[in-house]
């Protein structure tokens, strides 16, 4: 949407958006499933190109719920008035440059063909979701749903046999809601993982009103930080403090809640030892909420340093597993072996069910970009160009894909830093790249292939000085999809000095980039 207001009002170019839903919000239109909510504090989960729409708009909560935030996206889409230049119901199948004509040629489900001087991906990182090919999923005679199409008039678990495929930030935020409402809910849990609780809470009107007169000073944090939070990161190593100052840290930061916690320590994401620290203190607090202690062990058997996945932030998750009507499988020790007409089979037992949710997350960052059907120069698909692995320039640009740009493509900063910011930094950028090339007669703008492997190789590097790759089933990695190539996708390098690399690569005549005037 913002990349809609950038080109159509700011350069005034005619631009349509492609949108396969019936309405804007993207991610906050498909993920409606139960407890469905952000994870960076509302404050600063919202546009900051416009200082008016800081000003008029107000959140509720510290951490918004799904209705909200989708209610602020449809807010921006009517104040920009951008539903007119949005084609809704209308999905790509393929999109294909023509060297002939210097075009990009749009095929929609429909079958209509659209041209375009200039192709830009705006379809997220987590937006192909990921169902698993668990054999028998026809034959289940319940209902099932995956939390990222999940049905938009709700759906009632009261009464119902509930199981859970899934315990990731998705996983977390759902099982204590469903529980709330089913008759059992059954957790299938394949890896553990840790949780902070998030503590949201309503917005007080003090608190409101000292955002509404601090933002310059909110945004100048958000834009300095390497997430892109609100937040700073502490300046201390874990080895400045005493254990038992260490430890008091530890629990400043859980009863404060949130994704604040990786902050309390600068070297937790570099340092196992320091990270085995953060990870002692979060297994303990587990151990100590969870009653039942065979429950216990299994939800703290967790295997990888603590944030080297997407760490999750919680309201109640642990707890959930003390109530009488939730119970927790361990896929480790007895994994999935089908799915019956009645339920989950596991190798030790058959679980009967009348629903099953899929919180099994999703294709994630290349998935939806290979589901646009891309196609470059010399009719190089972008499946063959990245068959062992997504390589970009910047994030950004692909070579062999002249005039495409891919807002939070895979080797940028994206999916480890705060999304929005992620977004209208990038978004910034094409406008004034597309700006750059109006102005100076540019057909054709493209990366260079050494410039995306030198720079994949950074990504790598930069990924290889963190504990983050030691997590080697996530999503990071590819690992959570069968069959693909396992590099790890997101610039790790942080959000600050990723915009200063990208603002240099403009300001030195887009270097890395070819640009022809014909
Ligand atoms: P995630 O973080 O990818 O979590 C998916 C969960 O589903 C995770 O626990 C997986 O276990 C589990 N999973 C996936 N496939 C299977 C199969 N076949 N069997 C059992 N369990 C499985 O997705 P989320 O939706 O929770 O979060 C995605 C992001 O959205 C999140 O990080 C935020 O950025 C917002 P695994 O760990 O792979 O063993």
């Amino acid at each position: 949407m913002y990349q809609l207001h950038c080109l159509r009002d700011r350069l005034g170019l005619a631009t349509t958006v492609l949108e396969a839903a019936d309405g804007v919000g993207g991610t906050w239109y498909w993920n409606r499933y139960p407890g469905a909510r952000c994870d960076s504090e509302s404050h600063s989960y919202c546009y900051g190109f416009s200082p008016e729409l800081l000003d008029e708009w107000d959140w509720s909560e510290r951490y918004p719920q799904q209705p909200e935030i989708l209610r602020y996206l449809n807010h921006v889409a009517d104040r920009f008035n951008l539903r007119p230049d949005i084609r809704f119901n209308t999905r790509v199948s393929a999109a294909r440059y023509d060297e002939a004509t210097n075009l990009w040629h749009v095929t929609t489900t429909s079958g209509e063909t659209l041209t375009a001087t200039y192709l830009i991906t705006a379809v997220g990182c987590l937006s192909s979701a990921n169902v698993p090919n668990i054999p028998g999923l026809p034959d289940f005679q319940g209902q099932w749903y995956h939390t990222g199409q999940w049905p938009h008039g709700g759906v009632d678990f009261t009464g119902k046999r509930v199981g859970q495929i899934g315990t990731g930030s998705t996983g977390i935020q759902a099982a204590p809601v469903i529980a709330a409402q089913a008759a059992h809910l059954t957790v299938f849990q394949r890896t553990a993982n840790y949780s902070v609780p998030a503590h949201n809470a309503p917005l007080t009107p003090e608190f409101r009103a000292w955002v509404h007169s601090h933002q310059d000073e909110i945004r100048a944090v958000m834009k300095s930080t390497t997430n892109g939070h609100p937040f700073r990161i502490a300046e201390r190593n874990v080895a400045d403090v005493s254990p038992a100052e260490r430890d008091a840290l530890y629990e400043a930061a859980w009863a404060k809640g949130g994704l604040q916690f990786r902050a309390t320590f600068k070297d937790l994401l570099t340092n196992k030892a320091a990270n085995d620290t953060a990870a002692d203190f979060l297994k303990a607090k587990i151990r100590s909420i969870v009653r039942n202690p065979a429950t216990a062990a299994i939800l703290a058997d967790i295997d990888h340093p603590y944030a080297a996945k997407r760490p999750p932030i919680d309201d109640n998750y642990f707890d959930t597993f003390n109530r009488p009507n939730v119970s927790l499988v361990d896929l480790r020790r007895t994994p999935i072996e089908r799915i019956t007409a009645t339920g989950i089979r596991t190798a030790e037992a058959d679980y009967p069910l009348d629903i099953i949710v899929f919180a099994t997350g999703f294709d994630a960052m290349t998935g939806p970009l290979f589901a646009l059907g891309l196609t470059g120069r010399n009719g190089l698909a972008l499946r063959d160009a990245w068959r062992a692995g997504p390589e970009t320039y910047l994030g950004l640009g692909i070579p062999g894909f002249p005039n495409l740009f891919t807002i939070t493509g895979p080797g940028s900063p994206s999916v480890l830093a705060n999304m929005p910011v992620a977004i209208e930094q990038h978004v910034e950028w094409i406008t004034d790249c597309i700006a750059h090339l109006r102005a100076n007669h540019i057909a054709t703008i493209e990366a260079t292939p050494e410039a995306a492997t030198a720079w994949s190789n950074q990504v790598d590097a930069a990924a290889n000085a963190t504990l983050l790759p030691q997590a080697g089933h996530s999503w990071y990695l590819g690992a959570n999809v069968p069959g693909k190539p396992r590099r790890f996708m997101p610039y790790a390098g942080g959000m600050a000095h990723y915009r200063d690399i990208c603002t240099e690569v403009a300001t030195e005549g887009y270097k890395g980039l070819v640009m022809a005037k014909s």
